[in-house]
């Protein structure tokens, strides 16, 4: 058995919520005496493979990109564009081991993971209901309104932003090895949560008032250019919370290690949401959704992402329906 190392997707709830759902599932399942290490990953500018380097005994990566390495033993994902290029797909779809799977029609991987292993293993994750509950309104943008997004009432809501706000990695790690063990509202109260938490909220108001300051919103559509600011982390529903009204919203935010471009498409909308974002974030080297997408450049190519952040805005103001309508399935 030995080590277990689980890669995922870095400060992204259902990321950390498929390592803990994977994790309980490996060591009720499979074996007790599995060792987890944890390595988050983020997606970057020009990535032809995961460059990892698969170190444990097996290796498992949940809620992100596909490899061919032979020493990945198990595979979890649902984003559409889930494989780097041909080579890796195929090599999927060859693969009759029965540990990998992949299906984009699930609005979390978290429960993508716990229907998986109840119908090929007989696990039965109703321990972690309540946490694959909130990864799928999370991560499948279910909220019943903006503001349920963006005031951060709910203990998974707090959670949902110290894992997008933590930059450390080691806090990151802890915090699946709590989702194993407690419910949100007891994690929510340890001190080390509580004092991650506090700048983080304080930031989030911050950062509402930033992109309030900096939208500009026309034809359905907003866009935002606050690379000016260290706010790559910053809850993505805030522009909605803004402008009910949008359909769309284009934001370029930088970080150390990347110029980020998000495209994103408002869950409350009464418009209709028309275009795949996910295809359209392709054709400039990204990914994603159909309803949400991002695109990432070297940090030094702030230039180029902002040029290309102005394309995609002015398609999207061509396209935005005036009229309400029917939107486009989040599934399928
Ligand atoms: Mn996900």
């Amino acid at each position: 058995m030995g080590i277990m190392r689980v890669y995922f997707h870095n400060n992204c709830f259902d990321g950390l919520a498929s390592a803990a759902v994977f994790s309980c599932f490996c060591r009720d399942v499979i074996s007790r005496d599995y060792k987890f290490e944890y390595e988050g990953l983020a997606h970057k500018a020009g990535q032809l493979f995961i460059d990892v380097q698969f170190g444990g005994d097996e290796n498992a990566i949940v809620d992100f990109k596909y490899s061919s390495n032979p020493r990945l033993t198990w595979w979890f994902d649902h984003h559409q564009s889930a494989f780097l290029n041909k080579q890796d797909e195929e090599h999927f779809r060859a693969d009759t081991g029965g540990k990998k799977f992949h299906d984009p029609s699930y609005l979390s991987c978290t429960k993508f993971i716990a229907e998986m292993t109840l119908k090929h293993f007989g696990y039965d994750s109703s321990r972690l209901a309540d946490l694959v509950h909130w990864a799928d309104i999370i991560d499948g943008a279910q909220f019943k309104n903006a503001g349920t997004a963006v005031e951060l009432r709910e203990a998974a809501m707090k959670l949902m932003m110290v894992i997008e706000g933590v930059r450390d990695n080691e806090k990151i790690y802890r915090l699946i090895g709590e989702f194993r063990e407690r419910t949100m509202d007891e994690i929510i109260e340890i001190g080390w949560v509580r004092e991650a938490f506090q700048p983080i909220y304080e930031q989030h108001l911050r950062s509402i008032d930033i992109i309030r300051r900096h939208a500009e919103y026309s034809d359905r559509t907003i866009f935002f250019d606050i690379s000016g600011y260290d706010l790559e982390g910053y809850n993505k529903f805030i522009p909605y919370y803004l402008f009910p009204d949008a359909t769309y919203c284009v934001g370029v935010s930088l970080s150390s290690f990347r110029t980020k471009i998000s495209v994103g498409s408002n869950p409350w909308t009464p418009y209709p949401r028309t275009q795949n974002l996910a295809v359209l974030c392709e054709r400039y080297g990204g990914g994603g959704h159909p309803v949400v997408g991002a695109i990432s450049f070297p940090p030094e190519n702030l230039e180029k992402a902002r040029l290309v952040s102005k394309e995609i805005v002015s398609e999207l103001r061509a396209v935005a329906s005036p009229k309400p309508g029917v939107n486009i399935k989040r599934k399928g």
